[in-house]
């Protein structure tokens, strides 16, 4: 090779270098529950697939917990750029816009099959409503079904009047205040602590994060009412998403494919698993009494219409189109 010819193919492999190098970039994403939450094991995979798979281009850090952002400032941290991506519940954010809530809305979708057809029926609007905001969804996953937790048993809706209760969206508060009880809102990551020091006797979740909190150290009751499946979202910052190649896109929704199945798939597993984890951490696990199953009823169908007031002909529309496919 002539001197010119080799000097040429150092500077053109130089370059490729050079670009590599400047192209990689770290996206921190930011995670509202612990390491150990089903939630965040599926992102912690969903990033090692993008780091993987794009070869590092993209190389994804999770931060657990609410560690970097916490749950309630994540959306806020992906919509302005401070993170590139995170994953958090929209539900969350029901106080900016109704359809963030469309997952719980009391007693509306409450299996993995119909709250499949409520997804489908409002994922474009949640979409558009998003892209306003700066994000794009890469993928969403549900929690199993919702059900309440308390210290004491609960057999009349008398026996909640005036419990401190905890909650951890619009939903939630709501239906902590027209049972009766007194609402504290406290994110998942740091309830146990607050059980523990008695800030509150109850809530409304899953059995997942019962389960993965350990809450039977404090309280004793789970009755399974099936309220509503909220959802937790995966989402990037639309300029950032912009900014990616085509290639790595598909890697990333590849990633997102997956990462939506397999952690449905843990979320339908972790149900009947962690309802038995409970029993095995000596609580009592039941349906409701006939009178406690009334009253969550009638608060039910209150959030229902306040929430289709809220949501007007959008609102409506997604309910009437998932109705239909029912
Ligand atoms: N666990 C989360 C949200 C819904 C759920 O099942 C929590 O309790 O904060």
């Amino acid at each position: 090779m002539k001197k010119t010819a080799l000097l040429t193919s150092l500077s053109a492999t130089a370059m490729i270098l050079g670009a590599t190098v400047a192209s990689a970039e770290t996206w921190d994403l930011p995670m509202a529950y612990s390491g150990s939450n089903f939630h965040s094991v599926t992102g912690a995979e969903f990033g090692k697939c993008v780091t993987t798979g794009t070869g590092g281009e993209i190389t994804v850090k999770t931060h657990p917990g609410g560690s970097l952002f916490k749950g309630s400032e994540i959306k806020r941290a992906v919509q302005t750029g401070m993170v590139p991506i995170g994953e958090r519940l929209l539900s969350g954010h029901q106080n900016e816009d109704a359809l963030f809530g469309i997952d719980s809305v009391p007693f509306l979708a409450t299996s993995y099959e119909s709250a499949d057809k409520l997804w489908n029926a409002a994922k474009p609007e949640m979409e558009k409503l998003l892209a306003e905001q700066n994000l794009t969804l890469l993928y969403s996953v549900l929690w199993p079904a919702q059900g309440l937790y308390f210290k004491n048993e609960v057999k009349t809706p008398e026996d909640m009047k005036g419990v401190a209760f905890r909650s951890y969206n619009t939903a939630s508060a709501r239906m902590t205040e027209l049972l009766g009880m007194r609402n504290v809102s406290i994110e998942a990551a740091e309830i146990s602590q607050a059980f523990a020091m008695g800030v509150a006797e109850g809530m409304v979740s899953s059995g997942a994060t019962g389960y993965g909190r350990k809450v039977w150290e404090t309280l004793n009751y789970f009755y399974s009412v099936d309220a509503w499946l909220p959802r937790n979202y995966m989402l990037v910052n639309s300029e950032v998403w912009a900014g990616v190649s085509e290639s790595n896109k598909a890697v990333v929704k590849a990633c997102a494919d997956f990462a939506e199945y397999a952690g449905t798939w843990r979320s339908k597993e972790y149900t009947s698993f962690t309802l038995q984890g409970l029993r095995d951490g000596g609580m009592t696990v039941e349906g409701p009494s006939p009178e406690l199953k009334a009253k969550v009823d009638e608060v039910g169908e209150i959030m229902t219409s306040e929430w289709l007031e809220q949501a007007g002909e959008k609102g409506k529309a997604i309910v009437d189109a998932y109705l239909a496919s029912k």
